[in-house]
């Protein structure tokens, strides 16, 4: 959350709050289930949605080509003078139950403030233009609103992006899946160590082909298991191990309110399944957490085709099955910031899906073939890495969620705070307040309330 610069044209002196936050988690390929749900949730607001001329490019003053960028509106709690709060959509459509619920809206009313959310371009249904494609002269654009200022409602926000902080760590150690190995062993220390001996019997279990078809059967698979190549298992084992990775980011967050269903599916209950010896092996009870993840989300099989994966990602229609974001994520991934959830580091349960796996899909989906190490390094340059050079921003993160390896966790100045909540999850504090939410999680609410009062007076 930062505060932000800005100047309306016509009032004199209007406050500014950027909120931003990656709200669903950036998995491309197993967004699909929470897609589905958030689509419907969507269409149910759509009527509601407005839309805003924007420009296509802010570098180049000579290009004079707009398009429409959605966004929502809540002025219930407005006073005239208060200030504006912006919410910047994430890696996904943008989800207008927001505009009711959550924790801004809290602070909203307590200072009078003005609500926006406004859609990320290429997410959702803001559509710049054509989808992203594969040409360098385009990567620029899908840069733009991640790069301040930007414009919107005739008002220039100055904007540090921060919850994009130097991808670099991210990039070569799978810092994410350590923390979820923390998080997993803080339910009971076995845990991890019984998800680590399931995930290496399946491992095994892939080099004999004889064992195929009761891995089909264990793991519902929509079609016979076929592993033609590195990139055939590396899909399966990503696909499998992100049960683990999706429970652990929203554990027990208070996110039901976006129409997102398996909210009660916690690391208490897979751990629970991991530890009970009556399922059988660690690689049976491996499989019931992958069934009682289907059950859950209501899919009759899974398809771990790698290739199927491909073709959908490849698709560059708007209606395609990975236009809300699969596709243009992962495009950001490989040409912005890396963020890859691979399995490079020793010390995380899970094998068999490195770095390696994900920079073949930058060639395989795009046909990019450029160095992510130097888009990486250009983007720490433009917004700064761990250098932030600005003020008034305040950085929360859960110790619990596996992105926080990426953000700042310790105050960087006095006006530069970190509020790092121990045991929660990701973006707990952005959800709605709730009876069971820990005491360090209404105490996080209230410290980033005093401060934002602080700055607005100020
Ligand atoms: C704004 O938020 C309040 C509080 O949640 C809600 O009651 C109201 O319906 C919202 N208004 C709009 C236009 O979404
Ligand atoms: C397949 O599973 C069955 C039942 O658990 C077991 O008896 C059989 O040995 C397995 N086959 C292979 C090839 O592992
Ligand atoms: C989660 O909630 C669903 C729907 O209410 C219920 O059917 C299911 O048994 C619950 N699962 C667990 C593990 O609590
Ligand atoms: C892309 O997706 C659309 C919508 O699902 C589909 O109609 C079209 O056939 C797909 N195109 C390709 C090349 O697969
Ligand atoms: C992929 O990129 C290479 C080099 O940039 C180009 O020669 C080739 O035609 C491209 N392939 C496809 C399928 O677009
Ligand atoms: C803190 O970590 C950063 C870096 O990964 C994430 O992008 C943020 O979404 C996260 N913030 C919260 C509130 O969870």
């Amino acid at each position: 959350m930062a505060l932000g610069c800005n100047r309306f044209q016509k009032a004199s002196a209007v406050l500014a709050v950027v909120l931003a936050c990656v709200l669903c988690a950036p998995c491309a390929a197993r967004s699909h289930r929470y897609a589905a749900q958030l689509e419907s949730a969507t269409a149910a607001a759509e009527e509601e949605a407005q839309w805003f001329i924007q420009r296509l490019d802010h570098f180049n003053g000579a290009e004079a080509r707009v398009w429409k960028q959605r966004y929502f509106v809540n002025d219930t709690f407005y006073r005239p003078g208060g200030p504006v709060f912006l919410m910047i959509g994430g890696e996904g459509p943008a989800n207008p139950a927001w505009m009711q619920y959550g924790t801004w809206l809290l602070y909203a009313q307590k200072l009078g403030a003005l609500c926006l959310l406004l859609e990320h371009r290429f997410y959702g249904k803001s559509h710049p233009r054509d989808p992203p494609k594969e040409r360098k002269k385009e990567r620029k654009k899908e840069r733009v609103s991640l790069t301040r200022p930007f414009r919107f409602m005739n008002t220039r926000w100055c904007y540090k992006p921060w919850s994009r902080l130097n991808q670099e760590r991210n990039l070569h150690r799978s810092k994410y899946l350590e923390v979820v190995w923390r998080s997993l062993a803080a339910e009971n220390p076995e845990c991890p160590l019984v998800v680590k001996k399931a995930s290496d019997t399946l491992v095994e279990r892939l080099n004999d082909p004889k064992t195929y078809d009761n891995i089909t059967k264990d793991f519902r698979l929509c079609s016979k298991l076929q592993i033609q190549s590195k990139m055939d298992s590396a899909y399966l084992l990503e696909s499998l191990a992100g049960n683990f990775m999706d429970v652990v980011q929203y554990n027990e967050d208070n996110r039901a309110f976006e129409g997102v269903v398996g909210t009660n599916i916690t690391i208490k209950v897979l751990c629970s399944v991991m530890l009970d010896s009556s399922l059988g092996e660690p690689y049976d009870r491996y499989a019931a957490v992958a069934r009682l993840m289907q059950n859950t989300f209501s899919q009759a099989c899974i398809n771990t085709q790698y290739k199927s994966y491909i073709q959908d990602m490849s698709n560059t229609s708007w209606s395609g099955p990975e236009a809300g974001g699969g596709r243009q994520w992962v495009y950001q991934t490989c040409t912005e910031f890396g963020f890859y959830q691979s399995t490079d580091s020793p010390n995380q349960p899970f094998s068999g899906f490195p770095l390696h796996y994900h920079l073949q899909q930058c060639a395989d989906i795009y046909n990019l073939s450029t160095s992510l190490d130097d888009a990486i390094q250009q983007t720490n340059e433009e917004y700064g890495g761990y250098d932030i050079r600005t003020t008034r921003i305040v950085f929360p993160n859960g110790s619990i969620d596996p992105w926080h390896a990426l953000g700042v966790t310790r105050d960087i100045t006095s006006d530069l705070l970190a509020v790092f909540i121990k045991g929660t999850a990701h973006c707990a504090n952005m959800y709605p307040a709730r009876a069971e939410d820990l005491p360090q999680l209404s105490l996080a609410r209230d410290h980033i309330f005093i401060m934002l009062q602080k700055w607005l007076a100020e």
